[in-house]
């Protein structure tokens, strides 16, 4: 099974790389440059439509969206996701990896990046302001299901830890507070004691420096 990941540093594309290393899949990673455009060519746009990251390229043609390439992997490798044994369990695995991308992701997004969402210091601080206090409801409910057990699933990792390290990792970079989410603290401290979570946050360095030494890592924080 021949696998490339087109990935920037930082982006959502962390996701399936750190669930690629846990597979111990053999992949290609691709730098895809905002910069420059790369994502908004004709060549990626016959791939990905949307022109965003991650875009998984296989041998059964491109997967898009980070719920369907979690999805598609967990097919493909075992140990990754829980194996439903009724048509509701498979609704609510769905429903867990539809909310990190569609309740959560959009929030962090307007943390990070509301020069995407508004023009001026103070119209951008405000989008910040309001969508660090949408993500106070929502930290508490990943932090109330992380003191449940170890990993999102209990005793078993699956790509939703993946998926709510990602999200950590973009709010506490961005100034959200940890002390009040105790529990989804110590989960990133769990991933970060992992190998393959080591290996994939190697992997997004080393994106991460090939922009700087081409002076196109973003300015921005
Ligand atoms: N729902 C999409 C979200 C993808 C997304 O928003 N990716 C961001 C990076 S985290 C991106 O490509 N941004 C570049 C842009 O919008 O120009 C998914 O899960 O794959």
């Amino acid at each position: 099974m021949t696998l490339t990941l087109y990935a920037a540093p930082g982006a959502c594309s962390r996701v399936p790389m750190m669930t690629l290393e846990e597979a111990g899949a053999d992949y290609e990673v691709k730098l895809v440059r905002f910069m420059k455009g790369e994502h908004k060519r004709p060549d990626y746009l016959a791939m990905h439509p949307a022109g965003k990251v991650p875009l998984l390229l296989t041998d059964d043609g491109p997967v898009t969206q980070n719920v369907a390439i979690a999805r598609y992997l967990a097919t493909r490798f075992d140990g990754l996701l829980p194996k439903a044994t009724t048509p509701y369990a498979d609704a609510q695995i769905t429903a867990d990896l539809a909310f990190c991308a569609d309740t959560v992701h959009p929030v962090v997004t307007r943390i990070r990046m509301p020069m995407f969402m508004a023009d001026g210091e103070d119209a951008m601080a405000s989008v910040r302001a309001k969508a660090m206090d949408a993500m106070t409801p929502l930290a508490q409910l990943i932090d109330t299901r992380l003191g449940k057990g170890k990993w999102w699933y209990g005793d078993a990792w699956s790509v939703m830890d993946a998926y709510v390290y990602w999200i950590w990792f973009r709010i506490t970079g961005a100034g959200f507070s940890g002390a009040d989410i105790p529990h989804w603290a110590a989960h990133a401290q769990a991933m970060e004691a992992r190998p393959a979570i080591q290996r994939a946050l190697s992997k997004d360095a080393s994106l991460q420096a090939t922009l700087e030494a081409e002076g196109l890592a973003p300015k921005f924080k």
